[in-house]
C-alpha cells in the first residue's frame, strides 16, 4: 500500500513543497503539495523526477577512508572513522591552533545540521573557519541588504509576484533557474495584461522571452543601469522625496555621483540604446507596485554587494518597499541558503543575523552557548580558505553537502589546494563526487527523502522536511554525523563542556535551542515549533511568541533594521569586471543554468531523461565570432585562459551577444575530460562579500581541428546497469583531448560516450572500448569497416533490438541512433542502417518532439491519444502530460484546437 509524506523539494531555493510516494520502505513517486503556499501543487521537471533519483548506486553508503592521496578506498566501521576524523583534527589543533582547521559547508543542509556544524566550529574548537557554498552564491545579496536596509532579509513574499504591476528581473533567469516563481509571473501577466516586465540580462535569456522590454546589457554593467536610472528618475522628479526624507539616509552623496550617469554615457557604459534606459526608469517610478527578481547576475561579480545596493536604491528613491507588489527580492539559490544565514553560517557572522565584529552580539551568544566567549576574528570566505589550505596556513578541512572541486573558480587552484592538504574529511551522500575523489575520510550522509528538519524557502518561509524513507547502508543523518563527532573531538582536546555543549538527541532539540537564539532579534521565531508547523503548516518569519501567522512583508511601517531605523543609499560607482577583456582573452564566457540539471549533477545526473534536453556541454557563441573562428555548430573548439582550458562543442545560441559566449555551470569531471566551466572561471572576490566573479571570465576559444570521431552508446536494461557503465567509462575521458560521458532515455536508459582524436583509434583501443561497453565477440554484430578512411563501425543487437553501437571516424548517425535506441524502437528491418554514413534515418522513424517535459510525453503521444477522442482532462489523466509545471498546458490546447480545425475543414 502507498502512503504519502509530507517534504519539501530538495533543489533551489522556490522551496515547492512536495508529497513523497512510499510503498514498501521505497521512494515510488512524487507529486506537487496542493497546500504548500510556495507551489499550491505545482513541480518543475526537476521536482517533478525527484523520485528518480532515489536510485543508490552512486550513493555513499558506508565510511570509507584512503591511506594515500588518490589511493584506493577501504571500508570502516563509524566508530573507527569519527575517532580517526576526531584524533587527526584534536592533534592539528593541539599543534597549530584552532584556525589550522575548516568547516566548508552547504546551503543545502537542513537547518538544524547548519547549526551543529556552526556551533561545533565557533563554540567547541574555536574558529570561525565556517564557511559555506553559499559564499558563491548569496553572500553578495546578504551583504547588500545589510549595508543599506540594516539586515539580511528579502522583505518580499511571493505573493507580490501578483500584486505587482511592473517586475523588473535583473541578472536573473527564473524560467529556469525558478521555474515555480516563474509560472507564477505567467500567472501574474495573464491576469493583468497591462503588468510591464522589465529583464536586464547580456543573453536574451529564456526569461527575456517574456520582457517588454530587454535590456542586454554589457557584463557587470548593472552599477552603471542602476545610476543611470536613478539619475533619470530624478532629473524627472519621479522620486518619492518624501519617502527619502524621512525613511532613509545617504541620498545626497549618492545624488552627487548619479549625476554623472546621464543616459547617453550609461548607454555608452552598457551597451544599450539611451532610451531604453529612459523608458525603464519611467516605468520603473510610475508603476504603482515595482518589484525587483534578482539572482547570480547580480551575485556573483566582484562588485556583487554594490550590484545588489544599486538595485535596492531604485526601491528606497521611489518609496517601492514595504507595500503589496513592491521591494527588492533577491531569489535565493539554494534550498536552504536562508536558514544557513539565519543560523550564521559563514565566517563573518553569528547565529541569527549577529556579526562577529559586534562585541555584545558574540557575548550573546557564548552566554547562550553557557562559554565564554566566541572568536572575534573573523574565518576565511571560500576562496581564501582554499588559498589557505595551498600554503599550509590551513591544514584540515571538513567538507559537507558540496563539490568544492567541480563548483569552485580556478579549479586548478582549488584542486592544488585539496593536493595539499594534510587532511580532507568529506561528508557526502554520493560517492563519485569530483571532490571525494580527494578525500582521505569519506562519510556518508543521507539525503532527499530520507533526512528531516526545517528549510526556509526565499520568501522566508520554514518549512518541515520529513523522512520518507530509511536511510540506505550506513549512511547517517548530517546533525548526527557533527554531533558524535563533536562529541568525540571535544573529550579528545579535554573539553569538559563537551556533552552540555552537544546533547542533541534529535533535530528538533536543535531546532528548539535554534529559536531560542532569535528572540527579539529580526528573525524571531520564538512562535514556532514543529508541531505547529506540521499542524498549521509552512510559515514565514519573523513570527515571534504569541503571533497568529508570519509576516509577508517588511518594512510596512518604513522602520528599517538599523540603529537609526532609516535605509541607507551607499554612494556607488560603475566598476569594470575583474577580468579585462584582452586581444588574446577577447570572449565574455557567462555561466550558469540549464533547466534539468542541479549544479554538478550528482543527483540530476542518475537520471537519463533529464540529458535529453542536451547530454553534453555545449558552448554557445554569436554566429559572428563563430565565422570569425571558421567555426560551425557542431565544431569542437578550445576554451581557454590563464588559468586552465576544455575541448567543448560549440553551438550557435540564440540571445547571445557578439564578444560573449555561454557554458552551463553543469559539467565537471564526472562527464567530462575537464572541469568545465571552472577550469577557466575568475576567483576575483568583491571585497565585502568575498564572493567570487563566477559570471565573468575574459577567454579565448580557437577552432580544434580532431579529425577522428567516436561515438559509443549503450542500451541498459535499467538505471543501475546504466550508472555503472557511465562510472566504468568515467576513467576513459582522460585518454582523449575531447570527450565526455553521459546517460540519455525515454524508454530504455542509454550511456553516451563521446569523443574525438587528432589520430584513427588503434585495433587495441576500440577493443577495449567494446569490452567496456559490452559489444566483444560477433554474436549479434554487425560490422563496417573502410581502413583507407579510418572508418570502423560495429552494431550489436539481441533479441531483435539494438543493443549497442560503436561509430569510430564516422558519426553521422548518432543523433537519430541515440533516439530511437531511448525509444527502444528499432526494429530488425532498420538495425542494418546503424552503420549508414547518414544524419537522419534512411527509413521513416516518426520525428518526435517532447511537449511535457515534465511527464516526458512526446507530441505523438498526445496525437494518438486526441485520434482517440481524449480531451485535456482525459489526455492529463491518461498520460500525466500538463500536471506538473503546467508550462505545456497551452501547448497541448493549440494541439487539441488544430485536430478540431482539421476535423471541420471540408475535404
Ligand atoms: N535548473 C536549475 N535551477 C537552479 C539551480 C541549478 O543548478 N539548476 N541552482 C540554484 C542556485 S544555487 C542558484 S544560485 C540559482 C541561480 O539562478 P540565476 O541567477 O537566475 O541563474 P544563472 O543561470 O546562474 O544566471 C542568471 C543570469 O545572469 C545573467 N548574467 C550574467 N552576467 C550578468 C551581468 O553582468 N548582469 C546581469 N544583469 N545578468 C548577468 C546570465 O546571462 C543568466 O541568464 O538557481 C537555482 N536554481
Ligand atoms: N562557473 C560557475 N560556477 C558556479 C556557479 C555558476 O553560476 N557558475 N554557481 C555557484 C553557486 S550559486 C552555487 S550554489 C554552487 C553550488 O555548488 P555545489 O555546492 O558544489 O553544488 P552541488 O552539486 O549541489 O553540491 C552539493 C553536494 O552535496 C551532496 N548532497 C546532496 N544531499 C546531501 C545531504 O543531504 N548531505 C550531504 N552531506 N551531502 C549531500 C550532493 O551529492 C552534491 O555533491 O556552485 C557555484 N559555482
Ligand atoms: S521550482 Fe522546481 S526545483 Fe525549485 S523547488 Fe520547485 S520543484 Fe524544486
Ligand atoms: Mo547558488
Amino acid at each position: 500500500m502507498q502512503t504519502e509524506v509530507k517534504s519539501t523539494c530538495c533543489y533551489c531555493g522556490v522551496g515547492c513543497g512536495v508529497l513523497v510516494a512510499t510503498e514498501g520502505g521505497r521512494i515510488v513517486g512524487v507529486r506537487g503539495d496542493p497546500q504548500h503556499p510556495a507551489n499550491f501543487g505545482r513541480l518543475c521537471t526537476k521536482g517533478a523526477s525527484l523520485h528518480l533519483t532515489a536510485d543508490t548506486t552512486c550513493r555513499l553508503l558506508h565510511p570509507e577512508q584512503r591511506t594515500e592521496r588518490h589511493g584506493l578506498r577501504q571500508r570502516l566501521s563509524w566508530d573507527a572513522a569519527l575517532d580517526q576524523a576526531a584524533g587527526r583534527f584534536a592533534s592539528i589543533i593541539r599543534e597549530h591552533g584552532p584556525d589550522s582547521v575548516a568547516f566548508y559547508i552547504s546551503g543545502q543542509l537542513m537547518t538544524e545540521d547548519y547549526y551543529v556544524f556552526n556551533k561545533l566550529a565557533k563554540g567547541l574548537i574555536g574558529t570561525n573557519n565556517v564557511d559555506t557554498n553559499s559564499r558563491l552564491c548569496m553572500s553578495s545579496a546578504v551583504a547588500g541588504y545589510k549595508q543599506t536596509l540594516g539586515a539580511d532579509a528579502p522583505p518580499c513574499s511571493y505573493e507580490d509576484i501578483d500584486q505587482a504591476s511592473l517586475i523588473f528581473i535583473s541578472g536573473a533567469n527564473p524560467a529556469l533557474a525558478h521555474p515555480i516563481v516563474f509560472r507564477r509571473i505567467e500567472d501574474a501577466r495573464a491576469a493583468n495584461p497591462n503588468l510591464r516586465i522589465i529583464v536586464a540580462d547580456p543573453r536574451r535569456s529564456e526569461t527575456a522571452e517574456i520582457a517588454d522590454l530587454h535590456l542586454p546589457l554589457k557584463p557587470g554593467t548593472d552599477v552603471a543601469l542602476f545610476n543611470g536610472m536613478l539619475q533619470v528618475m530624478i532629473a524627472e522628479n519621479l522620486i518619492d522625496a518624501d519617502y527619502i526624507a524621512v525613511h532613509t539616509r545617504g541620498f545626497a552623496e549618492l545624488q552627487a555621483i548619479v549625476g554623472e550617469y546621464t543616459p547617453e554615457r550609461v548607454a555608452a557604459i552598457c551597451g544599450l540604446r539611451a532610451a531604453d534606459i529612459v523608458t525603464a526608469a519611467r516605468w520603473f517610478a510610475g508603476s504603482k507596485a515595482a518589484l525587483s527578481l534578482y539572482c547570480q547576475g547580480l551575485n556573483q561579480s566582484a562588485h556583487g554587494t554594490q550590484n545588489n545596493a544599486g538595485i535596492i536604491h531604485l526601491h528606497l528613491a521611489t518609496g517601492q518597499i514595504g507595500k503589496p507588489g513592491a521591494g527588492p527580492f533577491s531569489l535565493t539559490g539554494q534550498p536552504n541558503a536562508m536558514g544557513g544565514r539565519e543560523v550564521g553560517g559563514l565566517a563573518n557572522q553569528l547565529s541569527a543575523h549577529r556579526d562577529l565584529g559586534n562585541p555584545e552580539h558574540r557575548a550573546e551568544v557564548a552566554k547562550l552557548w553557557g562559554i565564554p566567549d566566541v572568536p572575534s576574528e573573523p574565518g576565511k570566505s571560500a576562496v581564501d580558505l582554499f588559498k589557505s589550505l595551498k600554503t599550509g596556513e590551513i591544514k584540515a578541512v571538513w567538507i559537507a553537502c558540496t563539490n568544492p572541486a567541480q563548483s569552485l573558480p580556478n579549479q586548478a587552484a582549488v584542486r592544488a589546494a585539496l593536493e595539499a592538504a594534510d587532511y580532507v574529511v568529506l561528508q557526502e551522500a554520493y560517492g563519485n563526487t569530483d571532490t571525494a575523489a580527494y578525500a582521505d575520510l569519506l562519510l556518508p550522509a543521507t539525503t532527499w527523502g530520507e533526512k528531516y528538519g526545517t528549510v526556509t524557502n526565499s520568501e522566508r518561509r520554514i518549512s518541515r522536511v520529513q523522512s520518507a524513507v530509511a536511510a540506505p547502508g550506513e549512511a547517517r543523518h548530517d546533525w548526527q554525523i557533527v554531533v558524535d563527532f563533536a562529541r568525540r573531538l571535544g573529550h579528545k582536546l579535554g573539553n569538559s563542556a563537551t556533552d552540555k555543549l552537544f546533547p542533541y538527541a534529535d533535530a528538533e532539540a536543535i531546532f528548539n535551542e535554534h529559536r531560542a537564539s532569535t528572540l527579539g532579534r529580526d528573525l524571531d521565531i520564538g512562535g514556532l515549533s514543529y508541531a505547529l508547523l506540521e499542524q498549521a503548516g509552512p510559515q514565514q518569519w519573523p513570527y515571534p511568541q504569541g503571533a497568529a501567522t508570519g509576516r509577508t512583508r517588511l518594512y510596512e511601517d518604513g522602520v528599517f533594521a538599523s540603529a537609526d531605523g532609516k535605509a541607507a543609499f551607499l554612494p556607488i560607482e560603475h566598476q569594470p569586471t575583474a577580468d579585462a577583456n584582452t586581444v588574446d582573452l577577447p570572449i565574455s564566457l557567462l555561466s550558469g543554468r540549464m533547466r534539468d540539471q542541479w549544479h554538478g549533477m550528482s543527483r540530476t545526473g542518475t537520471v537519463p531523461r533529464l540529458f535529453n534536453q542536451e547530454d553534453e556541454p555545449l558552448l554557445g557563441m554569436h554566429p559572428c565570432d563563430m565565422r570569425h573562428r571558421t567555426l560551425v555548430s557542431g565544431d569542437l573548439a578550445r576554451l581557454s585562459n590563464a588559468r586552465g582550458d576544455s575541448v567543448l562543442r560549440v553551438v550557435e545560441r540564440a540571445g547571445m551577444q557578439k564578444g560573449q559566449a555561454w557554458l552551463p555551470m553543469h559539467w565537471g569531471s564526472q562527464f567530462l575530460n575537464s572541469p568545465g566551466a571552472n577550469a577557466v572561471a575568475c576567483d576575483a572576490v568583491d571585497p565585502s562579500s568575498m564572493q567570487p566573479e563566477l559570471k565573468h571570465a575574459a577567454v579565448q576559444i580557437a577552432r580544434l581541428e580532431l579529425p577522428y570521431p567516436l561515438a559509443v552508446i549503450r542500451r541498459c536494461d535499467n538505471q543501475a546497469e546504466a550508472l555503472e557503465l557511465m562510472q566504468e567509462a568515467r576513467p576513459l575521458l582522460d585518454r582523449y583531448p575531447y570527450a565526455n560521458v553521459s546517460l540519455y532515455g525515454r524508454q530504455a536508459p542509454l550511456v553516451v560516450f563521446r569523443a574525438a582524436l587528432e589520430q584513427p583509434l588503434d585495433a587495441a583501443a576500440l577493443a577495449e572500448l567494446d569490452q567496456l561497453f559490452g559489444m566483444a565477440g560477433d554474436a549479434g554484430a554487425i560490422v563496417y569497416s573502410d581502413r583507407s578512411r579510418n572508418i570502423a563501425k560495429k552494431a550489436i543487437s539481441r533479441d531483435g533490438r539494438l543493443l549497442a553501437v560503436r561509430l569510430a571516424g564516422e558519426v553521422l548517425a548518432q543523433t537519430w541512433l541515440k533516439q530511437a535506441m531511448a525509444e527502444d524502437k528499432l526494429d530488425p528491418a532498420m538495425i542494418r542502417f546503424a552503420l549508414a554514413p547518414c544524419s537522419a534515418p534512411p527509413v521513416t522513424i516518426a520525428p518526435r518532439n517532447i511537449v511535457c517535459k515534465c511527464a516526458d510525453v512526446s507530441d505523438l503521444q498526445i496525437k494518438a491519444g486526441i485520434a482517440a477522442g481524449d480531451d485535456l482532462p482525459a489526455l492529463q489523466q491518461n498520460l500525466k502530460c500538463g500536471t506538473f509545471c503546467g508550462s505545456c498546458v497551452p501547448d497541448i490546447k493549440r494541439m487539441l484546437a488544430e485536430c478540431k480545425t482539421h476535423e471541420t475543414v471540408p475535404v
